[in-house]
């Protein structure tokens, strides 16, 4: 299952499991000084999926547009460090994709309540596309939406679980990618939700 998508992807069925109790620690952490936020689109839209960002840098949307930004501007301070838990992952799951040189500077938080989704989009804040994207699914299960370079290609649906971790580098990165309305479940211990932790080199 590791290169189904193409050179540059990995799907790492579990691979965040041996680490579950201090990433869910670790966020709880996080969003205590950075809460889970519905930020608006520059389209004036409110999105169904609350966020919030650890690290140097963090991933915002208002009406004047997208953005990297160093402070929550919910909070007016920086963003909460990157948890250790948070970047040993991550940098232990682009190695084994085959990324050994990958250092995260940020790290979006999404968090999905039964019906929230990602409509398609492709990932162009950041400033080098040959860094991968490492992405990892806790709580309930997921549908995710891998296009192509153009919107209207056709996508695979690809069932993400709680512990699984992806890579999205190589000609995959630029992909029109995105999150079918989460169903109605309940994960032991977490309750209705999926949290997604998104890591990045932005620059
Ligand atoms: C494939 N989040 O925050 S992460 C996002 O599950 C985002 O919350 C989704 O897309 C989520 O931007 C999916 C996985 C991901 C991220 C970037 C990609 C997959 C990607 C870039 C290219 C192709
Ligand atoms: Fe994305």
């Amino acid at each position: 299952s590791k290169d189904i998508l193409g050179a540059g992807t990995a799907v790492l069925a579990g691979f965040a499991l041996d680490a579950e109790e201090e990433l869910l620690a670790s966020l709880k952490d996080v969003v205590e000084r950075s809460p889970f936020r519905n930020m608006v689109t520059p389209g004036g839209f409110r999105m169904s999926v609350a966020m919030s960002n650890c690290g140097p840098l963090g991933w915002v949307t208002d009406r004047t547009g997208y953005r990297y930004d160093q402070i929550d501007p919910e909070v007016n301070r920086p963003w909460p460090a990157m948890p250790r838990a948070f970047r040993e992952l991550a940098t232990a799951a682009a190695e084994e994709a085959g990324f050994p040189n990958f250092v995260p500077d940020a790290c979006l938080i999404n968090r999905y309540e039964p019906g929230a989704r990602l409509s398609l989009h492709q990932d162009k804040n950041e400033r080098d596309f040959t860094q991968p994207i490492v992405s990892v699914s806790l709580g309930l299960p997921a549908t995710f939406l891998f296009g192509g370079l153009e919107r209207g290609d056709k996508t695979q649906r690809i069932q993400v679980i709680h512990g699984d971790v992806l890579v999205w580098g190589g000609s995959a990165r630029l992909c029109y990618h995105g999150i079918a309305p989460l169903k109605e479940g309940e994960y032991p211990r977490l309750g209705r939700v999926r949290y997604n932790l998104t890591f990045r080199n932005v620059g």
